[in-house]
């Protein structure tokens, strides 16, 4: 399971009872940017050791948004990715987990989306997406990149709003970086896009190229797996290209540096909002390159663009095929691939509780217990028709 480090609601000690044998987390502390010194990484992984479970998997290293601009202080930040490796290596991570996302990571409308069962979970609205860049961001050239039909119909939709949903909507959005407390404010987002100008995805697919050039030897020779994170949702938003998001998308981040250390954090949740990624086929696909797996199902409402985050097993994607693969690439290639479900509904005890969204601990050991389940009855299975 993830854990966002001592300030975490979610302890060490829930996550052990919840079965887990390792967890994934970050230095959350530390500035953007900035190396992740020796000393830090030992004392987190301490903390984790003496609670009996192993951290391995680094989530996230991320990249300053200079590198994905090219600009700057980039040459920098590029040296300093490659110290936090080196770092992290000698503290025995072997999977490093990174997106490429412009500005903003993942992005939901609504944290608390209350499900019939009376659990709550994370929803991607796109009216309210819409009407928050129009008319609550006020985005400039945001006009340009609708239709009016369209505007016009987040217009309506805003003046129905009451100020208090408003007010959700906006704080939701402005969450911020995963694991930090500070969200974005207007200005500050705006002036972040405004930074992207003239960068289209051509541009940030070169820089995302040039990045891996300069990082994965550095990798290789750590013996760190470099796992992007794809795109959440798997579509521009705010005028801002993104590019990792289809099989082709993944296929070009391959191209542009081979080399096995060069890898996915494969996140069906992401990739899932899509209906054209098949999403066990691109698992055959790119295998050998799949060093974390993030499982996670939506449900898609494709008339109005929406989704929701379903239960683990009944969504649009249908993840006994998924496991199927899964099980098949860790006996095929003879290792186990780390795995974590990703996000849990809210529910039980943690109706009451303010955890991270999507990182509550009962939904997500929910997930965890039916997504090993469904791993143990395939493995079981497979071993028998040996
Ligand atoms: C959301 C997570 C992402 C992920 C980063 C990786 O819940 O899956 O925040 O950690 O995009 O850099």
């Amino acid at each position: 399971m993830r854990w966002y480090g001592p300030s975490d609601p979610v302890s060490l000690s829930d996550i052990r009872q919840a079965g887990c044998e390792g967890v994934v987390t970050a230095l959350h502390q530390v500035p953007v940017g900035e190396v992740w010194e020796a000393a830090e990484i030992q004392s987190r992984r301490k903390m984790i050791e003496q609670m009996g479970m192993t951290w391995k998997v680094v989530e996230s290293l991320p990249v300053h948004d200079d590198i994905k601009r090219k600009a700057g202080a980039f040459r920098t930040y590029i040296n300093n990715y490659k110290l936090s490796l080196e770092n992290l290596a000698r503290a025995g991570i072997e999977v490093v987990t990174y997106n490429f996302m412009p500005v903003f990571d993942w992005l939901r409308t609504d944290k608390d989306y209350r499900l019939p069962s009376g659990a709550t979970t994370l929803f991607f609205k796109k009216i309210h997406y819409l009407l928050f860049d129009l008319f609550i961001l006020q985005r400039p050239g945001a006009r340009a990149d609708y239709p009016m039909e369209t505007i016009e119909l987040a217009r309506a939709a805003f003046e129905k709003m009451t100020e208090d949903g408003r007010d959700r909507l906006f704080s939701m959005i402005m969450l911020g970086l995963p694991g930090s407390d500070v969200p974005f404010t207007k200005e500050g987002v705006l002036e972040a896009i405004q930074s992207y100008e003239g960068i289209g995805r051509e541009q940030l697919k070169e820089n995302l190229g040039l990045f891996l050039q300069a990082v994965v030897p550095s990798a290789e020779q750590a013996g760190i797996r470099l796992a992007i994170h794809p795109d959440d949702p798997p579509f521009p938003v705010f005028g801002l290209p993104r590019i990792v998001s289809t099989e082709q998308d993944l296929a070009d981040i391959l191209k542009a540096a081979p080399s096995l250390y060069n890898g996915f954090c494969f996140c069906t949740g992401s990739l899932g909002a899509r209906p054209d990624n098949d999403i066990p086929k691109m698992l055959r696909r790119f295998g050998s390159h799949i060093h974390f797996l993030h499982l996670r199902n939506t449900i898609r409402d494709m008339v109005e663009g929406d989704f929701f985050e379903a239960d683990h097993l009944a969504g649009d994607t249908d993840m006994f095929a998924v496991m199927q693969e899964v099980v098949q690439l860790m006996q095929r290639e003879k290792r186990r691939i780390p795995l974590r479900p990703d996000h849990g509904h809210k529910m039980l005890d943690d109706l009451r509780k303010q955890t991270y969204p999507g990182y509550s601990a009962i939904g997500r050991l929910k997930g965890l217990a039916e997504l090993r389940g469904l791993e143990y009855g395939i493995a079981s299975q497979i071993d028998l028709n040996d």
